[in-house]
């Protein structure tokens, strides 16, 4: 049976979104996220989750990138990288992102599940750790958080 979570993004301005995880038996198997953002300027955003599911002083209360092996910020297919490093996603004319990730960093189970974390939607592009500044290797200079919700169990 596959594990299946829910995350609904809402900020303080348009933007909104909902993003479907699940993953097969076992924690090496790879997560799927699929879903949509609406509401974003056109062009990349960065796309993470972070450490905490704590929204209550807004999405800043989620904390730094979900990384939980001390390794510094990169893109989703880099060896050295955040677990919760999913790189950009990309918004088009209408203000829309879709999302179609396969990531084999990410888990739903055991000690290092993300259930119960937050995903954050950024307002500028992630450069994946390669922005040549200490920023870079902490958040990719991906700017504020537009919107951001925690991760949940669903059926
Ligand atoms: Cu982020
Ligand atoms: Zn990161």
């Amino acid at each position: 049976m596959a594990l299946k979570a829910v995350c609904v993004l809402k900020g303080t301005g348009e933007v909104t979104g909902t993003v479907f995880f699940e993953q097969g038996q076992g924690d090496s198997t790879p997560v799927k996220l699929t879903g949509q953002i609406s509401g974003l300027a056109p062009g990349e955003h960065g796309f993470h989750v972070h450490v905490f599911g704590d929204n209550t002083n807004g999405c800043i209360s989620a904390g730094p990138h979900f990384n939980p092996h001390g390794k510094t910020h990169g893109g989703p297919s880099d060896k050295v990288r955040h677990v919760g490093d999913l790189g950009n996603l990309t918004a088009g004319a209408d203000g829309v992102a879709k999302i179609e990730i396969v990531d084999k960093m990410l888990t739903l189970t055991g000690a290092l599940s993300i259930i119960g974390r937050t995903m954050v939607i950024h307002e500028k592009v992630d450069d994946l750790g390669k922005g040549g500044d200490d920023e870079s290797l902490k958040t990719g200079n991906a700017g504020s958080r537009l919107a951001c919700g925690v991760i949940g169990i669903t059926q």
